[in-house]
């Protein structure tokens, strides 16, 4: 879990005002050319397919049906954008190393998230989800290394924190914080999370906020 000594309950009292006001979807693009105008700073969630993107962009704002969560994989290929009280946007980004995609049309999605990535000039920071199950895997390297080469600062989220044991969690992050040490753009803490459960998600929102420099007047 993301070191909670780091925010004041005033801290996370404004992150849980702010994420509980009108979260709406802006568009989704699925051309470079399409992207809204970088007019609001943005957050972006990244990570393999079905590891719980959509479902933790709900979760943050706590409504059931913003993001689409579902198993099928062919519904988040497009960088979908969601304005949160016309503060910042938060970004669903295209999972990747889904099974049934041609490599065609996995190599056009990732194209895709990889210009935005390094183009955006309002993205302040992209989390990238790896489930608490399985830790990091050789499919993520490559989004690993993508960033490192972007420069763009990035953050690990565990999720799925309900389906561990007692204990597993605190393993499993430390296992991949060890694994992330030498990579120059990440951030050096490991969130755990549970969408389902809420767990790590009202430091998550803090750490939005701040990050975001986003405010509540
Ligand atoms: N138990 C549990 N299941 C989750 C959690 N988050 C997502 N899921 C499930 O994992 C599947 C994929 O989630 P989704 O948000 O669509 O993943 P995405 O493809 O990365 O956007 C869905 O069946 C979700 O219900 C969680 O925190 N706990
Ligand atoms: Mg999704």
């Amino acid at each position: 879990m993301i070191d909670e000594t780091e925010f004041t309950p005033e801290d996370i009292e404004a992150a849980r005002i702010l994420f509980a006001r009108p979260a709406t979807f802006v568009m989704g693009a699925a051309k470079i050319e399409q992207l809204p105008d970088p007019d609001l700073p943005e957050i972006a969630f990244a990570g393999r397919s079905n590891v719980g993107k959509s479902s933790l962009i709900n979760g943050l704002v706590g409504m059931h049906k913003l993001a689409r969560a579902s198993n099928e994989p062919g519904r988040t290929r497009e960088v979908n954008f969601f304005d949160l009280d016309g503060r910042m946007r938060l970004v669903d980004l295209p999972g990747y190393g889904w099974a049934k995609a041609s490599k065609t049309t996995v190599k056009k999605f990732q194209d895709l998230g990889r210009d935005y990535l390094r183009g955006r000039v309002t993205l302040k920071r992209v989390y990238l989800l790896i489930d608490s199950r399985h830790g990091l895997k050789s499919v993520d390297t490559e989004a690993l290394d993508a960033l490192d080469l972007a420069a763009v600062s990035y953050q690990i989220v565990l999720t799925k924190a309900d389906k561990l044991k007692k204990g597993e969690g605190e393993a499993v992050q430390a296992a991949t914080l060890k694994a992330i040490s030498k990579r120059p753009a990440a951030f050096p803490v490991v969130a755990l999370t549970s969408s389902e459960k809420g767990l790590g998600l009202p430091e998550l929102r803090a750490e939005i906020m701040r990050t975001t420099g986003a405010t509540l007047d």
